[in-house]
């Protein structure tokens, strides 16, 4: 049963600071970890709830800001299959979050509960972990608070990455439910047998490659990955080799700090701290390990980045020839945004031959409309996204090249987006084609593309609609763009705000360098 003065009294402790208005976004809530206390401990009371209404199946809350700077932090909420909440609860934490006295908290609360007719006399159970952001220890500990006041069962899983929360939520619901053992290291001996094993599956026989060079970002990936390689050496020490660099995870202010995939994707550079040649082969990670994005430099030094996009093409052109060898009957689909680069969607369409759709940014779009397909391949241009094998692709017949197609389902993450996991899938397809980084790069050529981002007074005034290709609000700013873009050859552009962060995104590419910068540069000018 629910105390509701006990939680009035637990919530005097987390007060909602007044000038503060909260929004349950793409990326749960995020901002500047100061302000997220109270916040923080009603999403423990939230978390609760959807567990009592879900008849106490277990809720994941992830305590991270990603790829945001180091002062930052954020939470979200997993459901549990493991992937993200539900659209409408992303209401009621908003609401939760926005009640300013104890006593608007409880009718929220009353509210939420009456709304959804929940058995208050349900038990409630949820795990959490979060990321190496020196603000986590003292915002679990009011997220425990939270999870205390409404008298759920809290599973405290330490550090791990954002994918291993998701793979773990997912785990305690369909599978048995573990017997012995500390939930904290089982959810990270879980995930690296899984991985471990389903890669050593997927590459065969086939030679391994030269070494990786992972950028951390300076995060929890850095760790994680690292055990994760050596759960693979256990298996077979000539599979996979990896040299992890900014791997700090202790020294202040280095997370994220010009490193990390979001840096290296939008700068189109390295990061600090590795040196790169011609020889070597390299990805970065984001600050929760959800991203990952690989590039190299060509022997006159011109940087490479083989993007979101390009794992996508890769891994739906390897998947599309086991599926014609082995003679199935099964649909493969790829999903992108409007971020896609327009040469990657020619590749698909026109090499690969296969249907590709475009939806709004963000991973529950592109989940959802990924599991329309038996197969449905999704990458954001930024490095994330996953593989999702509905049940009919996962066939029992022995024949090799269905046994490969289900050890790479075995292999991918198929709750969300992971960088190791998608680290070790691009791994296995590249030595089972023994492509080079330069050959995978050559499957098509990028269009010059440049992302910037404009401050201005209300992003809220900026409308889309058309998968947020086409603006249609402010009023006649489309019309504006459409007559630029059609003075570029190839030229392509649009804006739409931010979900994240409080700036609208330009996006625009051509045929030139010269020709997309400048086609930026004056959207960019219509939109400020
Ligand atoms: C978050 C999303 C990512 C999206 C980005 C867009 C998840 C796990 N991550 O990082 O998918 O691309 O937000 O940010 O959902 P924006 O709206 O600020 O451009
Ligand atoms: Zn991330």
């Amino acid at each position: 049963i629910i105390d509701y003065n006990k939680i009035k009294e637990a919530s005097a402790k987390h007060p909602k600071l007044k000038e503060i208005n909260y929004t349950y976004g793409t990326a749960g809530f995020r901002m500047k970890a100061e302000y997220l206390e109270s916040v923080i401990f009603r999403v423990g009371i939230l978390a609760g709830l959807r567990s009592k209404k879900l008849n106490s199946k277990v809720i994941g809350i992830m305590v991270t800001a990603s790829h945001n700077p180091e002062a930052d932090n954020g939470v979200k909420l997993v459901d549990p299959n493991g992937e993200m909440l539900e659209q409408r609860w992303e209401g009621y934490a908003t609401q939760l979050a926005n009640a300013q006295s104890e006593e608007d908290l409880i009718t929220v609360i009353k509210s939420i509960v009456s709304q959804n007719e929940i058995d208050e006399s349900k038990n409630a159970i949820v795990v959490y972990a979060r990321d190496t952001r020196p603000s986590g220890p003292k915002l679990i500990a009011a997220l425990e608070d939270g999870i205390k006041a409404i008298n759920a069962v809290g599973e405290n899983l330490g550090i791990k990455t954002t994918p291993q929360l998701h793979y773990f939520t997912n785990y305690l619901n369909c599978c048995e439910k573990p017997a012995e053992g500390r939930y904290e290291e089982l959810a990270d001996k879980l995930y690296y047998e899984k991985f471990a094993n389903a890669f050593y599956k997927a590459v065969g026989d086939n030679q391994r490659l030269s070494t990786v060079y992972i950028d951390a970002a300076n995060g929890v990936g850095a760790p994680k990955l690292r055990e994760l390689a050596e759960w693979i050496d256990k298996i077979n020490d000539n599979i996979f080799k990896v040299t992890i660099i900014n791997d700090d995870i202790n020294a202040r202010g280095k997370l994220n700090f010009q490193c990390g995939a979001d840096y290296v994707k939008t700068g189109q550079n390295p990061p600090l701290g590795l040196n790169l040649t011609c020889e070597h082969r390299a990805a970065s990670l984001d600050g929760d390990a959800d991203r990952i994005v690989f590039y190299y430099v060509e022997g006159d030094g011109t940087f490479r980045l083989l993007d979101g996009d390009k794992i996508a093409a890769l891994s739906a052109g390897f998947i599309i020839e086991l599926v014609k060898t082995a003679g199935l009957d099964i649909n493969v689909g790829v999903v992108q945004t409007a971020y896609a680069n327009g040469s990657s969607t020619a590749y698909l369409e026109e090499e690969l031959k296969v249907p590709v759709s475009c939806v709004p940014t963000g991973v529950k779009h592109l989940h959802h409309k990924a599991q329309e397909y038996d197969v449905g391949v999704y990458f954001e241009a930024n490095g994330h996204g996953t593989i999702l094998f509905s049940s009919e692709a996962r066939t029992a017949e022995q024949e090799t090249a269905v046994k490969k197609l289900q050890a790479l389902s075995e292999l991918i993450n198929q709750t969300v987006g992971d960088a190791l996991s998608d680290l070790l899938f691009v791994e296995s397809i590249l030595m089972n084609r023994q492509w080079s980084f330069q050959k995978w790069n050559s499957i098509y050529t990028d269009m010059p593309n440049r992302l910037v981002k404009v401050v201005v007074s209300n992003r809220h005034i900026f409308k889309t609609t058309n998968a947020e290709r086409t603006l249609v609000e402010p009023k006649g700013l489309q019309e504006k763009i459409d007559k630029l873009v059609a003075q570029y050859k190839n030229g392509r552009s649009f804006v739409r705000p931010s979900g994240t962060e409080d700036v609208v995104r330009v996006y625009a590419e051509a045929s030139t360098r010269e020709d997309c910068d400048e086609l930026a540069f004056k959207v960019a000018g219509l939109v400020y």
